[in-house]
C-alpha cells in the first residue's frame, strides 16, 4: 500500500497557521477565541504530529524493506521530558510555528509550558535510555525502543515544613498528544499455573506451560524523530488491561464485583512507576511489570515486526536486544520458552539462538541493587521461566566445572541460583551467562565490574566484557536547552556539532579570544536571569543576582553525599558565626539543590528535611544576606533541568570514588559550560582527563584509597574528633540550630555520620573543603573561570550519546545505518 509522501512540502507561517486552526477546529471542537492554553497546546502538537506522520510511515517501511537489524532496547523507564520543543527542534518548525502562533495571538513559550512532561523513570538509567533513542534516530540506526506505559511516573514531590511528601504524578490528566493507542496489536500475556510433560505427534519428550491467569498488553506508540533527517523511530509502551477471556469467566461465575476487581487487577500492572532505583525489594508486581513487558515485547516483534514465516533460527540477523540493567532479564527464559516449546526447537538450538540475541548493561556498583528474585515467588508466578533457569544454570556450571575441575566453591560462587540467605535467581549473572557483551557505563566502572562485581565471569569469558561510557544527547541538552550559548558556538564554528560534536573541539582558540568569553559569560548571565524568573513563579524562591551558582541535582542517596556539600554549607555559616570567617570574605554563592529520595529511604528523606531546614535558617540569616543562599525547589524533573543545568557555575559530582557508575549529569553540566568539583568517580575520571586538570576540581580519595581504608578499618569517629572545623559543623547540626531546638530530629543523620558513614563523607570532608577554596580563588579571576568553561564546552564532545552509540554498534549491536 502506498504510503503518504515522503517529504511534505515544508509548510510555510500560512500552512502552519492553516493547519492549527484545522487542528484547533475539529480535533478540540473550539473557535480559537473560545480555546483554552490546552487545546492550543493539543492543537500544536497535532500540527507537529501531523507533519512527523508521513515521515514515521516511511521509516517503518524503509526499515522493512531492508531487513535490517534493528537495535530493541528493552528498558523499564524511559525519562523522555517534555516532547513539543523536541519535536520542533527535529523538525525545524520552531520559527514557523513561533511567528503562525504570534499571528493567531498566542506565544509558543506559554504553550510548551503546557506540556506536563512524561517521567517514566527515576533518574539516570531511564533518561539514558531517552538519550539513546534519541541519538539512534538521528543516526539512522533502526531501534525500537519498549518499555511500560505507567499511568503514574514517578511521583511530584512536594515539601511540609521542609520534609517531602509525594504526590501522584497525573500527566496523562490532561490528555496526551504524542502516543498512539493500538489495541488492535494487543498481545496476551500469561502468568501462573503450572507445567506438564507431554509427547508431541513426533514421539518427542515436551514441556508445556499452563498459566493460570493472563492480562492483555496494548501498545502505544511515541515518535522518536531523528534530528532534521526525515527519520522517526518508535517508542513502543506497553499497557496493561483485563483480558476479555479472564473477565467472562468471572463474569460468569455470577459476581460482578469479583470481575470488576479483577479488570482492577489486571490494570494495577502498569499503574505506577516504583520509585526506588536502588535498593530492590522482591515486590512480585514489579515482577509483574518486568515480565509483562518483555513477553509483550518479544511476542510484538516476533509476530509484528518480522515477515510471515520468517524462520527463527535467523533471529539474530535481525534483532539484537539490549538489556537497560537487570529489569528486563527475564526476557532470556522467555525467548528459550518461545523457542522451544511454541516453536519446537531443541535445547541447544534454542540456546544458540538466545545467546545471540541479547547483550546486558550494568549501571551500578553497589551489591544490593543487585536483583535476585526469590525461586519461591518465581516458581509461583512464572513455572515455565524457573524450569528453563535451572537448566541454563545446570549447563552453565558444567561448563564452569570443566574450565575449572575440582573449584567447588568457584562453581557455587558462580551458580545463577544464589542459596543464601534464601535461594533465589540471581539475574545479573543470568544475563551475563546468556548475552553476547556485558559492559558497564563509565571506564572506571566497566574495571570494578570485571574486578570486583564479576570477576569470575570476566575470568572465564575474557571476550564479553566491554566497556561503552555513557552519553547525553546535544539535541535536548545543548541546543534546545541552551539556545544561547547554542548561537554563540554555531556563530563561531557552524552548525555541524548538533550532530558531531567533537566538532566542539573548534572553539579551543575562542577560550583566548577576550570578546568570545564576553558573549560566553553574556550567555551565561541570561541563562542565569531565566532561571530567576522560573525559580520566582515556579518556587516562590528569589536568586540573588551575581552569584556563584553552585548546583547539585541527582537523586537523593546516601553514596552521591549530599550530606557532604550540606556540611560545606553549614561549616561556611558556622564559621562566620563563629567569628572564623568574616561574611564579606566569603564568596557569593547560591547552592542549589534538586532531589528526590525514595519514599521508604528514611535517611534520604531526613536528608532532605535537614537540607530545607538548613536552608531556612541559612536564607533568614541577616548576616549571610548577599553572600551565601541555599535553595531547593521541589520536584527536580528533566523539565526544570533544561533551566537549572544551563545557568550553573559549578557541578557537584561529589560521591564516592567507586560508587557512581557514571554520572550523566556531570556530561551536561561540562557540556553547558559549568566547571566540575567532583571524586575521581565515574565519567568524571573521563571528563577531568579530556577537559584537562586545571579546568577540573578534583577532590576526595581515590578508588583504590577507599579500598584501601576499608580494609584497614574506618572510623568516622577519628575524623570527628581530630578536626575542628568537622567536629563544630557536625555539632550544630546535633545542637538543634536547625530544629528549633530540637537535638533529636536530626539524630540520625548525624549519629550516622560519626559512627558509621559507609560512604566516608568524613574522610573527604577536608579535602572537599580546601577544593572548595580553590573554586572561589578562581571564579574571582573572571577571564581565568571563564577560559576554562570555554574549554569544559569545546573538550567535552565525547559525551554525546551519538558517541556511545557509535560504540555500542561497533563493540555489541553490529548493525547499520539505513539511508
Ligand atoms: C531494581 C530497581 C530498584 C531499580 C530501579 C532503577 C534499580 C536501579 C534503577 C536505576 C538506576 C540508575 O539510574 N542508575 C544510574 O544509571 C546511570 C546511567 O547509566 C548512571 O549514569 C548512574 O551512575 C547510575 O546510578
Amino acid at each position: 500500500l502506498a504510503t503518504a509522501p515522503v517529504s511534505p512540502p515544508p509548510f510555510s507561517v500560512d500552512g502552519f497557521v492553516k493547519e492549527f486552526l484545522h487542528e484547533l477546529n475539529t480535533n478540540q471542537g473550539v473557535a480559537l477565541s473560545r480555546s483554552s492554553i490546552n487545546d492550543q497546546y493539543l492543537a500544536l502538537a497535532s500540527t507537529v504530529k501531523n507533519y512527523l506522520m508521513a515521515r514515521w510511515l516511511e521509516t517503518g517501511r524503509k526499515t522493512r524493506e531492508s531487513q535490517a537489524k534493528t537495535v530493541g532496547y528493552l528498558s523499564a523507564e524511559y525519562l523522555l521530558g517534555r516532547q513539543l520543543g523536541n519535536a520542533l527542534l527535529a523538525t525545524d518548525l520552531g520559527d514557523i510555528a513561533q511567528r503562525g502562533l504570534e499571528l493567531c495571538g498566542l506565544d509558543l513559550a506559554t504553550l510548551r509550558a503546557q506540556e506536563v512532561e512524561p517521567g517514566l523513570g527515576n533518574g539516570g538509567l531511564g533518561r539514558l535510555a531517552a538519550c539513546f533513542i534519541d541519538s539512534l534516530a538521528t543516526m539512522n540506526v533502526p531501534c525500537i525502543g519498549y518499555g511500560i506505559r505507567y499511568e503514574y511516573g514517578i511521583f511530584r514531590q512536594t515539601f511540609v515544613d521542609g520534609r517531602q511528601v509525594e504526590q501522584p504524578d497525573t500527566w496523562l490528566a490532561l490528555g496526551s498528544p504524542w502516543e498512539f493507542p493500538h489495541p488492535e496489536a494487543s498481545v496476551t500475556v500469561h502468568f501462573g499455573g503450572h507445567t506438564e510433560k507431554y509427547t508431541d505427534a513426533a514421539g518427542t519428550e515436551r514441556t508445556r506451560w499452563v498459566p493460570e491467569w493472563n492480562v492483555l498488553g496494548v501498545p502505544y506508540n511515541y515518535m522518536v524523530p531523528g534530528y532534521l533527517n526525515g527519520r522517526v523511530n518508535t517508542l513502543r509502551l506497553w499497557s496493561a488491561q483485563a483480558t476479555q477471556a479472564f473477565d467472562l469467566q468471572i463474569f460468569n461465575s455470577g459476581d460482578y464485583a469479583d470481575a470488576v476487581r479483577a479488570q482492577t487487577f489486571a490494570e494495577n500492572i502498569s499503574k505506577v512507576l516504583y520509585p526506588e532505583d536502588s535498593t530492590p525489594q522482591g515486590k512480585e508486581l514489579r515482577l509483574q511489570q518486568q515480565y509483562f513487558f518483555v513477553a509483550c515485547s518479544l511476542r510484538d516483534f516476533i509476530d509484528n515486526e518480522l515477515e510471515e514465516g520468517f524462520d527463527l533460527h535467523r533471529l539474530p540477523e535481525r534483532i539484537h536486544f539490549q538489556l537497560n540493567d537487570t529489569h528486563p532479564v527475564i526476557a532470556v527464559p522467555e525467548l528459550m520458552r518461545i523457542l522451544v516449546d511454541d516453536h519446537g526447537f531443541d535445547w541447544d538450538e534454542a540456546w544458540e539462538v538466545t545467546q545471540q540475541c541479547f547483550a546486558y548493561t550494568c549501571h551500578t556498583l553497589l551489591p544490593e541493587a543487585l536483583e535476585i528474585w526469590s525461586t519461591e515467588l518465581l516458581g509461583r508466578l512464572l513455572p515455565r521461566h524457573l524450569e528453563i533457569i535451572y537448566q541454563i544454570n545446570d549447563e552453565f556450571l558444567a561448563r564452569v566445572r570443566e574450565a575449572f575441575p575440582g573449584d567447588e566453591l568457584r562453581a557455587r560462587r558462580m551458580s545463577i541460583i544464589a542459596e543464601y540467605p534464601s535461594r533465589g535467581v540471581r539475574m545479573a549473572y543470568l544475563a551475563t551467562v546468556a548475552g553476547t557483551k556485558v559492559n558497564g557505563v563509565a571506564e572506571l566502572h566497566s574495571q570494578l565490574l570485571r574486578d570486583k562485581v564479576l570477576p569470575d565471569f570476566s575470568e572465564l569469558y575474557p571476550d564479553k566484557f566491554t566497556n561503552v561510557t555513557n552519553g547525553v544527547t546535544p539535541r535536548r541538552f545543548v541546543r534546545m536547552a541552551n539556545p544561547k550559548l547554542s548561537e554563540l558556538i554555531t556563530d563561531a564554528i557552524g552548525s555541524g556539532w548538533v550532530t558531531d560534536l567533537e566538532r566542539l573541539r573548534e572553539l579551543e582558540p575562542y577560550a583566548d579570544d577576550p570578546e568570545f568569553r564576553e558573549q560566553f559569560r553574556a550567555a551565561k548571565a541570561w541563562n542565569k536571569s531565566r532561571l530567576t524568573d522560573l525559580l520566582a513563579q515556579r518556587d516562590g524562591i528569589e536568586l540573588p543576582d551575581g552569584h556563584l551558582l553552585d548546583v547539585m541535582v541527582k537523586r537523593l542517596h546516601e553514596y552521591k553525599r549530599q550530606s557532604l556539600k550540606l556540611l560545606h554549607i553549614v561549616s561556611l555559616y558556622e564559621q562566620v558565626h563563629s567569628g572564623a570567617i568574616a561574611a564579606a570574605d566569603l564568596t557569593p554563592r547560591t547552592v542549589v539543590f534538586g532531589a528526590k529520595a525514595a519514599p521508604g529511604y528514611k535517611m534520604a528523606k531526613d536528608t532532605i528535611h535537614l537540607i530545607n531546614k538548613v536552608a531556612a535558617i541559612v536564607n533568614a540569616d541577616p548576616v549571610l544576606e548577599g553572600r551565601l543562599k541555599v535553595a531547593f525547589p521541589a520536584n527536580y524533573n528533566v523539565t526544570l533541568a533544561e533551566k537549572l543545568i544551563p545557568a550553573a557555575d559549578l557541578s557537584e559530582q561529589i560521591s564516592l570514588a567507586g560508587m557512581e557508575a557514571s554520572g550523566t549529569g556531570n556530561m551536561k553540566f561540562a557540556l553547558n559550560g559549568a566547571l566540575t568539583i567532583g571524586t575521581d568517580d565515574g565519567a568524571n575520571v573521563e571528563i577531568r582527563e579530556l577537559v584537562g586538570d586545571k579546568h577540573f576540581f578534583l577532590f576526595g580519595m581515590s578508588e583504590p584509597e577507599v579500598a584501601q581504608l576499608g580494609a584497614q578499618g574506618y572510623h568516622p569517629g577519628s575524623y570527628y574528633e581530630s578536626n575542628p572545623r568537622l567536629k563544630a559543623a557536625l555539632d550544630l547540626i546535633w545542637s538543634g540550630h536547625f530544629s528549633d531546638g530540637d537535638r533529636y530530629l536530626f539524630d540520625s543523620v548525624v549519629t550516622n555520620l560519626v559512627h558509621n558513614d559507609r560512604f566516608m563523607v568524613l574522610a573527604d570532608f577536608d579535602s572537599y573543603l580546601a577544593t572548595q577554596a580553590k573554586v572561589e580563588e578562581k571564579y574571582a579571576d573572571v577571564d581565568a573561570w571563564t577560559r576554562s568553561a570555554v574549554l569544559n564546552v569545546a573538550r567535552s564532545g565525547f559525551f554525546s550519546s551519538d558517541r556511545s552509540m557509535r560504540d555500542y554498534l561497533k563493540r555489541i549491536w553490529h548493525t547499520q545505518p539505513v539511508i
